[in-house]
């Protein structure tokens, strides 16, 4: 039977050669890979999992988790990663959307999942991130030769949630072939090969981490360093002994400021890629300047995979994303018209290609909204196409904040600091922050003679809302700017408040 992401994954794996190393010195080889992912794969199938089903994973990151992840591909169900961060209450929403078959956790959530697990139907087993758990458990007696269920092209392999501006998030449907094509491009544009060894301190529960990272190494037989989090120190020390890191810019401003980051410290890497969030073109030029490294920045987002990069060969121009990766379209619109621009010009940017998603899940509605009649999606970025054809990002025509490569939209932000007793309404804004690129920032109206603070706004988030989507800054302002419309000018507050962080770090 053929499995379309997995038979190319099967393909590329040298049962002897090294995949994965973490830094507790536990090892995984290619071989390795192929039989743990087979045995959870038969645990899976043994639960009664079927084709299709979603298996919703929160857990830390850890080899076996990346395991779980391909066992789901070759089982044929639909993996659907989850932020360590979120809490009961954001769970809650993502399980009765996607009504998963499974819910597989770490066991200290297991008792405040499971309630909500059995609300939408789901099974709950655990796995922790030193290699234990009930699925592991379960895994241990099955035969490592797992018979691959048959997908195709077509067939979902994820589904991956992104905030909606409504503050209501969607799943993107990702498919075999969504994530095949896009990795075999990376690897073949980034020439990627056995002999690469990736610093992989990115987390796995979003594309980046997930994909770009992970399957490029699977798809070119290379090895990973695969590490809890980034932590510049050791990022500097694996440099000796790996050829490629991949990170958002927070990462690559921390290593710029580090006096450890040197040409030397460096000799021995051959790439460094940067996405998730806008590179600062001083951050491109700091690096390069300590380390005679160039960083290559790339673009995507969850719905489209990788879109563009900088030439892996030729000039890789801070401030720019580079050019169109090959199979996938890249235009600018007009945003009110949608009719193309002309080079040089300001607008949507809008792509189709093999690695645009399917839709978003159970939301016929919003996937149509954000797709034209000849299947481009509408990515929702603002950018412009310069004559050498290398593609800018100059702005974002949806509300959204991101904040360390985590994105944030204020409007769910808002709907829970509206609900704070004394609150009569807010505005969420990112302003420019040292470290994170922006920071997230809440502007409150209060209640006539209501005693809010900071810290009262704060806690009221507390059980509510993952940890990086609380603001890190509250402040209080006796009515929101609006114009005639009514509408809240939030590039007002975004000028106002736009020095707030700059003495931070
Ligand atoms: C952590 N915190 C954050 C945060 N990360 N707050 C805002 N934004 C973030 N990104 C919180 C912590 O909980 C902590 O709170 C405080 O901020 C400081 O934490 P820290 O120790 O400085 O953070 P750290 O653990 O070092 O994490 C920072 C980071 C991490 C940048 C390394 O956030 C990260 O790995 N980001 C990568 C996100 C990513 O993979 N994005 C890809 C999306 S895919 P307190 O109060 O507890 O101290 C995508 C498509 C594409 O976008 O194109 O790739
Ligand atoms: P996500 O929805 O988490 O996948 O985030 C995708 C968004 O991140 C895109 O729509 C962009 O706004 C932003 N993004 C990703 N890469 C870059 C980049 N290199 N420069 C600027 N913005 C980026």
């Amino acid at each position: 039977m053929s499995n379309h992401l997995f038979d190319a994954i099967r393909h590329a794996a040298r049962p002897d050669a090294l995949f994965i190393e973490t830094t507790g010195g536990r090892t995984w080889t290619y071989g390795d890979m192929l039989e743990q992912s087979g045995r959870l794969a038969g645990a899976l199938d043994r639960l009664g999992l079927r084709p299709g089903d979603r298996v919703a994973v929160q857990v830390d990151k850890s080899p076996e988790a990346l395991m779980l992840y391909l066992a789901c591909v070759r089982a044929g169900a639909v993996y659907l990663p989850l932020n360590i961060a979120y809490t009961l209450a954001e769970l809650d929403y993502f399980i009765g959307d996607s009504e998963p078959f499974l819910v597989v956790c770490t066991p200290k959530m297991r008792d405040g999942l499971q309630p909500i697990a059995q609300k939408y139907g789901a099974l709950v087993e655990t796995l922790d991130a030193d290699g234990g758990g009930s699925l592991l458990d379960l895994a241990q007696d099955e035969d490592p030769d797992f018979l691959d269920a048959s997908c195709g092209p077509d067939s979902l392999a994820a589904i991956l949630y992104t905030s909606g501006t409504t503050g209501r998030s969607k799943g993107a449907m990702l498919t075999h072939d969504n994530l095949l094509s896009n990795a075999s491009t990376l690897r073949d544009v980034w020439q990627f090969t056995a002999d690469d060894r990736l610093i992989h301190a990115l987390p796995i529960f979003h594309t980046h981490g997930l994909f770009v990272a992970s399957n490029v190494v699977l798809l070119s037989g290379a090895s990973m360093y695969f590490l809890p989090k980034f932590d510049p120190d050791e990022a500097l020390q694996l440099m000796q002994t790996s050829t490629v890191m991949m990170g958002v810019p927070t990462f690559y401003v921390r290593l710029a400021q580090h006096d450890g980051l040197t040409r030397q410290a460096a000799a021995k890497m051959r790439l460094f890629v940067s996405g998730s969030a806008p590179l600062l073109a001083e951050t491109h030029r700091a690096f390069a300047e300590k380390s005679g490294h160039a960083i290559l920045e790339r673009y995507g987002m969850t719905e489209t995979n990788m879109n563009t990069s900088n030439p892996y060969d030729g000039d890789r121009i801070a401030g720019t994303v580079g050019f169109p990766l090959p199979g996938v379209s890249l235009r600018v619109t007009d945003p009110e018209t949608g009719k193309p621009l002309a080079d040089g010009e300001t607008g949507m940017i809008e792509v189709s290609g093999p690695n645009v998603f399917k839709g978003y899940w159970r939301m016929p509605e919003k996937t149509q909204a954000e797709f034209r009649a000849d299947g481009f999606f509408i990515t929702g970025d603002l950018g412009k196409i310069d004559e050498r054809g290398y593609v800018h990002i100059v702005g974002r025509g949806k509300d959204l904040v991101i904040s360390g490569g985590y994105n944030i939209y204020p409007k769910e932000v808002e709907t829970e600091i509206d609900q704070i007793p004394g609150v009569v309404e807010s505005a969420v804004i990112g302003v420019p922050h040292p470290d994170f690129g922006e920071g997230l920032t809440a502007v409150v109206v209060s209640k006539p003679g209501a005693s809010l603070d900071e810290n009262i706004v704060l806690n009221g988030l507390k059980d509510r809302l993952a940890r990086f989507k609380q603001p890190k800054r509250v402040i209080f302002i006796d009515e929101l700017p609006r114009n005639t419309m009514g509408k809240v000018q939030k590039n007002i507050l975004r000028d106002t408040y736009a020095g707030l962080y700059r003495k931070e770090r």
